[in-house]
């Protein structure tokens, strides 16, 4: 079988999941659903980023130790991903015994390739964001009277001590000729522009090791230091997957690492020209995705209003928030979450047009014949269009997904279903029923069963509980989604005519 990897940004312990936390993983998840069901050898991880400054200030804060802290957020993390009906293959922590080992020894081949040094350095540090900044970058960027991250804004303090360095300026060539001669490296392409213009501006080298604080990974051999924590956190990516008791490890090369689009420096420059140095691949995609604000607000601690995947999911079902947050936003632009947006697409995509199709066609089907498909006549125009229709979905979802376009793969899925209800209207069973046509109606309803099939299978990855329980009416018996291969299911024809469905009850209920 194929090997397919996905990958999360392992996420801070310094505070609880929220809403942007869940939407990267909701995303790699679906992937990771498409390509187990497309037959892959699929390892999907994700995990947290136990380490640094920032962790051991928030635990300080608290008057507990960073382990403590972190244990009580993994707790949060792991009780949560099931929750979501997320099914990572990996959870990998960065104070784990198998991380330590990975990191340090990434950091012994960048050693031992030259790409380290011994320095000072004198400038100064984000800690919220865990970045160095030079002076010259914060003057470029007008941040340099206030003192505050170009990123975040917040205040930036002053480094002053005895550091180990990475020669990231010498990597600047060969990442500009990497990202030129694989164009599908980072995604969404703006995001990839803007990374060309980042290195062509200049890469410095990069301070990579502390000592005025404790809670990170030691340097090997050098124990005053603990490694930079982005060092230690990138590197989860393969620690995960055994190395270096693997050297090159199975699923390395990644397939696509999601991310948010505030991390990407750090993976586009930082993570590969780490692997370049350890000669590593590098990952074959990288995608940033944008910014989620909720009611038109900035999701921040100090407005207090980061939306907690606990409250939404006391008020929605995971699928209804999985469908949601792909559907609303093209995968790589901002948005904007609001309780009246996701009632609204409820509503009309899920309950109006997906239930729908599947509780008339149902209902017909039970009214007219039992439940039972019947043996069907000449096949007409409409109907081969409805076939070819849902075959060129099958073939669109996965194309669309191999870029990451969850919003066009799910509207591709819900113009099948539209294109399923104007073929009610069109046939009328009713009509053909009243006229006593029963081989038509067979036919009309036998393609409607078949499409609501197809569909629901298509909609596992996004929604595998509701998209389960639609298919477990359409095949009378219960489907257990997270087995079930697309081959299972077969194309078009699966379903034989003497085929019991179930009496539908309805999977999208209105909401008021
Ligand atoms: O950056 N909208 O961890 P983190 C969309 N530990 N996505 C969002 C978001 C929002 N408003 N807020 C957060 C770190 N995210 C590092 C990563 S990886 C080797 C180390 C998501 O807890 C998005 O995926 O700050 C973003 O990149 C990530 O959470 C940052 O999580």
């Amino acid at each position: 079988m194929q090997p397919y990897y996905v990958t999360t940004p392992i996420y801070y312990v310094n505070d609880e999941p929220h809403l942007g936390h869940i939407y990267t993983t909701i995303a790699a998840d679906v992937l990771a659903r498409h390509k187990r069901m497309s037959s892959f050898d699929t390892f999907f991880l994700t995990g947290v980023d136990e380490h640094g400054q920032k962790v051991q200030q928030a635990a300080e804060s608290k008057g507990i130790e960073p382990i403590a802290l972190a244990d009580s957020i993994v707790e949060r993390y792991e009780n949560l991903w099931p929750q979501l009906r997320v099914s990572n293959d990996d959870f990998i922590r960065t104070s784990s015994e198998r991380h330590k080992r990975g990191v340090q020894a990434m950091w012994c081949r960048l050693e031992n390739a030259g790409a380290i040094y011994k320095g000072f350095y004198e400038d100064w540090y984000c800690v919220p964001c865990e970045t160095y900044w030079k002076e010259t970058q914060l003057k470029e960027a007008e941040c340099w009277e206030s003192k505050i991250c170009p990123d975040c804004e917040r205040a930036v303090e002053k480094v002053q001590e005895e550091s180990y360095f990475f020669r990231l300026s010498g990597f600047q060539d060969r990442l500009i000729e990497h990202i030129n001669a694989n164009p599908d490296f980072i995604a969404p392409e703006s995001r990839r522009n803007e990374v060309l213009r980042f290195i062509e501006s200049g890469l410095h080298d990069l301070s990579v090791s502390r000592t005025t604080f404790s809670w990170g990974i030691p340097v090997p051999g050098d124990e005053s230091h603990v490694i930079y924590v982005w060092i230690d956190a990138l590197t989860n990516y393969i620690s995960a997957l055994g190395f270096p008791e693997h050297e090159v490890p199975k699923y390395w090369p990644a397939d696509v690492q999601l991310i948010g689009k505030d991390i990407l420096r750090f993976h586009a420059i930082y993570w590969s020209a780490m692997l370049m140095a350890a000669e590593l691949p590098l990952p074959k995609r990288i995608f940033a995705h944008g910014w989620w604000t909720v009611e038109g607000e900035k999701m921040s601690k100090s407005l207090g209003n980061a939306l907690r995947p606990a409250d939404l999911l006391a008020d929605y079902d995971a699928d209804v928030i999985r469908y949601f947050l792909l559907r609303e936003v093209p995968f790589g632009h901002d948005g904007d979450f609001s309780f009246d947006a996701l009632k609204q697409r409820y509503n009309s995509e899920l309950a109006n047009d997906i239930g729908n199709l599947l509780n008339r066609s149902l209902s017909m089907l039970d009214k007219y014949n039992g439940g039972a498909l019947g043996e069907q006549g000449e096949e007409e125009a409409c109907d081969r269009a409805l076939i070819a229709d849902v075959a060129g979905m099958q073939r669109d979802v996965d194309e669309m997904l191999g870029r990451q376009a969850f919003h066009l793969a799910l509207e591709r899925i819900s113009s099948v279903v539209r294109h399923g209800n104007r073929y009610v209207e069109d046939n009328a069973p009713w009509a053909l029923a009243k006229a006593g046509n029963e081989v038509r109606l067979n036919t009309v309803l036998y393609h409607l069963v078949e499409t609501l099939r197809l569909v629901g299978l298509q909609l596992i990855p996004f929604m595998p509980e509701k998209a389960g329980t639609m298919l477990s009416q359409v095949m009378s018996t219960r489907v257990n989604t997270s087995e079930l291969m697309f081959h299972d299911l077969g194309g078009w024809g699966y379903l034989k005519p003497g085929h019991q469905c179930s009496k539908p009850s309805p999977v999208f209920p209105r909401m008021e």
